[in-house]
């Protein structure tokens, strides 16, 4: 095949790929696809918080598997908060579309904190573990706090 037909086929498939990553063809779908990630992060950073805690029996390996899913969740909610999706099933405030540097830097310092509970699990020690996984249920309470209803 021709390079010019090869290139014309590969930008002829990733354009669509790349517009159908970051949008949803309905707000209820994006308030879907942001509350589905956030109750897996949730769950996975639950097992991780239980472990270090001690309300789980620690497991090394566990923890890194469950801090790996819940900081790559991390990745996905935000941008399912698109114009439109403030009404209906969600519990997302105003602010959230009113102040987005804000709740921006919410969601990076949330980000930021799951990776370090990565680190802090692939370290294996329980104790820094908890202090990792305090730290990182502060970001999530700090984002609701701000931007979630009660
Ligand atoms: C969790 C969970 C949250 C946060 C938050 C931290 O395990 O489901 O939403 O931690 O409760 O304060």
């Amino acid at each position: 095949m021709k390079p010019t037909v090869t290139f014309a086929i590969a930008v002829a498939c990733i354009l669509p790929c790349a517009s159908a990553f970051a949008q949803f063809a309905k707000p209820e779908d994006a308030i879907k696809y942001r509350r589905s990630a956030l109750t897996v992060m949730a769950t996975h950073f639950g097992r991780v918080a239980g472990m270090a805690n001690g309300r789980i029996p620690f497991d090394a390996n566990a923890a890194v598997a469950n801090a790996t899913i819940a900081e790559q969740m991390s990745k996905l909610p935000y941008v399912a908060f698109v114009d439109g999706s403030d009404k209906g099933d969600t519990n997302a405030k105003p602010l959230v579309w009113s102040d987005r540097a804000k709740f921006n830097a919410a969601a990076e310092k949330l980000q930021g904190e799951m990776t370090k509970l990565v680190a802090a699990a692939r370290a294996g020690n329980q104790d820094a573990l908890r202090a990792q996984a305090g730290a990182t249920g502060a970001a999530c309470k700090a984002c609701h706090d701000d931007f979630r209803k009660d």
